[in-house]
């Protein structure tokens, strides 16, 4: 069945933007003042001048494609993702569901070299391949963290990165694959390959914000990736396989005391072509305290929320639906 596709303009409600792009190679009281900006206004920009090696990203994103590329089945012995492994249509553990499929992996390295056996054929490879995309990005998200302290005047400078670079923390990273809209699928009730219907309004990942720190996101060329702004309307982010996407966390709203917002986005799977992003999301240790820094409480600016650990928050986060909004009950005030 071929469904009419419904016209854009009624239907889509997006907006073009011009997305914020910070050149790290600025010099420092500039390139403050931008990137304070962008987390304020956005919640979301991108970084240019980022210093990750093209190779170190070139590796996993051969071996995500080599992944996803091999029989469904051979996928599914690396799978449940509860909690790491590959998933496949399902996201979280309450019924969400999506056009694609991952791999979602703990940062540890520990975690990682467990988890490759069941993924590669050639487990050191991939091991390798994540740990020193892990170990990279972790650097570029500690700088990008450390210029956020600095711009906004906390004389902690390490103050948010350090919850990032503890041994401890609950970094994770995930490769989601979109696949292309004129795909085979296997249907086990007819045993049958039928091929999946031209929808142009199919949803990859659900609206929702991160619930961490800070998210890296790369993906290769093909786009879907979409912000939501203040006004509720969606716009579409322009693939750029060269830089990185940075996107405000929940918590990092929080340490912020609501002066950065997290930024609500989604995946559209709608393209010829697969789709691949791998996205690392920076997190504090589960023991770790999450409240606003002092230095963001002032008179004119009342604390906003209680203090909560991230074990806590991250409880509450995967007890809910993708796109239900979180951070309401641990507001000051809130209904208790
Ligand atoms: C969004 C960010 C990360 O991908 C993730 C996701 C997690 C999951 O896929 O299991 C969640 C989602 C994410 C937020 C709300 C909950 C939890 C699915 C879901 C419905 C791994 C994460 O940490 O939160």
């Amino acid at each position: 069945m071929v469904v009419p596709s419904p016209s854009p303009m009624r239907t889509k409600k997006t907006r073009a933007v011009g997305i914020p792009t910070i050149d790290l190679s600025l010099s420092k009281p500039k390139l403050l003042e931008l990137i304070v900006k962008a987390c304020e206004e956005y919640g979301f920009f991108k970084v240019t001048n980022h210093g990750v090696p093209k190779e170190v990203i070139s590796r996993l994103e051969e071996e995500g494609t080599d992944f996803f590329a091999k029989p469904a089945v051979e996928k599914q012995r690396a799978g449940p993702a509860r909690p790491f492994g590959y998933g496949s249509k399902n996201i979280g553990l309450n019924g969400d569901s999506g056009e694609l499929e991952y791999l979602l992996l703990h940062t540890n390295p520990f975690s990682i070299a467990e988890r490759s056996r069941a993924i590669s054929n050639d487990p050191l490879n991939f091991s390798c391949a994540v740990n020193d995309y892990v170990g990279a990005i972790r650097e570029l998200t500690c700088q990008i963290l450390d210029l956020l302290a600095e711009g906004l005047g906390v004389p902690d400078k390490f103050v948010f990165s350090r919850l990032i670079r503890d041994v401890h923390s609950d970094s994770l990273l995930r490769l989601n694959h979109y696949p292309p809209l004129n795909h085979w699928e296997w249907d086990p009730s007819t045993k049958r390959h039928h091929q999946h219907h031209c929808l142009n309004n199919r949803v990859g990942f659900g609206e929702h914000s991160d619930p961490q720190i800070l998210t890296l996101l790369r993906s290769n060329d093909v786009g879907g990736f979409q912000i939501s702004l203040h006004d509720g309307l969606w716009v579409p982010v322009p693939p750029d396989p060269t830089q990185f996407y940075v996107l405000v966390g929940d918590a990092l709203q929080v340490l912020t005391n609501g002066r950065f917002t997290s930024v609500r986005h989604r995946a559209m799977a709608n393209s010829m072509k697969p789709r691949m992003s791998m996205v690392y999301f920076g997190a504090p240790p589960l023991d770790a305290w999450i409240n606003s820094l002092p230095e963001m409480i002032s008179s004119d600016r009342p604390n906003l929320y209680k203090p909560f650990t991230w074990n806590q928050y991250k409880q509450a986060v995967y007890s809910l639906k993708l796109g239900d909004t979180r951070l309401d009950q641990f507001k000051i005030n809130a209904d208790d």
